[in-house]
């Protein structure tokens, strides 16, 4: 029955690193959103669609908002990643903090402080914490309950307490007919995804500074039904770093691709070509007139 359709956006916020992209590709049932060890890897929100049926049969399309982490930093890349966040809070119909077990209340209050938006706690990777420890951490989350709908401790890794989670949020969701096909995972095209990726192959396997300096683009993207050529560019700023990314004989380039490519194929069900090449474009993350030709566009 139409009218007891739910469906509704829900920004999954919080700080870098604490699980959002994990939890949503464990949601999801497919890796599509970024995801790293290292910090600061979503840098422009994405929807992802999870359909949800409760136990009285109320069925809901929730359109989760991935989200870069809230932190605050001079550089200008990062400014735009907390601009996307706060911009996903502000347009959403229901709010999700997300911390991790271990992370302190006091950037809970950080959030408070930056909206008053309806909202549910999440307290992620519960897989790592003992019994003592997680109650102790829900303990001291008490003194807000005035401030929060729910609290749902959760472990994307070992799927414990998702369900109660969805659950949770459904109910807060307005009564809407779907929003979106009810047989797509996210509205973010293809090409979009395969351009995450490679930055995901690019964080994988190289470290330091790199994966925060660098870029990438798709250049060229033809679409078969059975066979997508796709030409990209890895963007960095510095010649030294442009050697690092392509390796003693091309070595580093191959791995990425080669990581890349076979990801690109389970996600597309498609055979892949890809032709992988690296520019030096100093100070692309640093001005923005360059943000914006990568997309990172402040006025949008
Ligand atoms: N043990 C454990 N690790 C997790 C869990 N969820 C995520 N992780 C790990 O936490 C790290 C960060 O995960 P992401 O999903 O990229 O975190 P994020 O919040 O999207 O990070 P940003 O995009 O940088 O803000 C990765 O190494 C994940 O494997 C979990 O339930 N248990
Ligand atoms: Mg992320």
């Amino acid at each position: 029955m139409q009218n007891s359709f739910k469906c509704g956006f829900v920004a999954i916020v919080g700080r870098p690193n604490c699980g959002k992209s994990s939890l949503l590709n464990k949601l999801l049932k497919q890796d599509i959103a970024l995801v790293s060890h290292k910090a600061n890897a979503t840098r422009k929100k994405m929807n992802f669609i999870v359909p949800f049926k409760d136990k009285n049969g109320i069925e809901s399309q929730i359109v989760f908002v991935d989200t870069p982490g809230i932190h605050h930093q001079e550089k200008l890349l990062n400014q735009f990643m907390l601009k996307e966040a706060l911009r996903a809070i502000s347009d959403c119909d229901l709010c999700v903090f997300m911390a991790s077990i271990f992370d302190k209340t006091k950037y809970y209050e950080e959030f408070l402080e930056l909206t008053d938006k309806p909202h549910i706690i999440l307290l992620s990777k519960i897989d790592i914490a003992s019994k003592e420890q997680v109650l102790q951490k829900i303990n001291d989350y008490k003194k807000y309950s005035q401030k929060f709908l729910s609290l749902v401790p959760v472990s994307s890794q070992k799927a414990i307490n998702l369900s109660d989670f969805l659950f949770e949020v459904a109910q807060y969701l307005p009564y809407s007919p779907p929003l979106f096909d009810t047989d797509i995972l996210t509205d973010e095209n293809l090409k979009q995804i395969y351009k995450e990726i490679i930055r995901e192959s690019v964080f994988n396997n190289l470290s330091d500074e790199i994966p925060y300096e660098s870029e990438v683009q798709i250049e060229k993207f033809i679409e078969g039904e059975t066979f997508d050529k796709v030409f990209a560019k890895i963007f960095v700023e510095k010649e030294s770093q442009k050697s690092m990314v392509i390796g003693k004989n091309g070595q580093t380039i191959k791995r990425i691709g080669k990581q890349a490519r076979e990801k690109m194929q389970i996600i597309g069900e498609k055979k892949i070509f890809l032709s992988l090449n690296v520019f030096v474009q100093k100070s692309w993350s640093k001005e923005k007139e360059n943000l914006k030709k990568f997309g990172y566009d402040f006025e949008v």
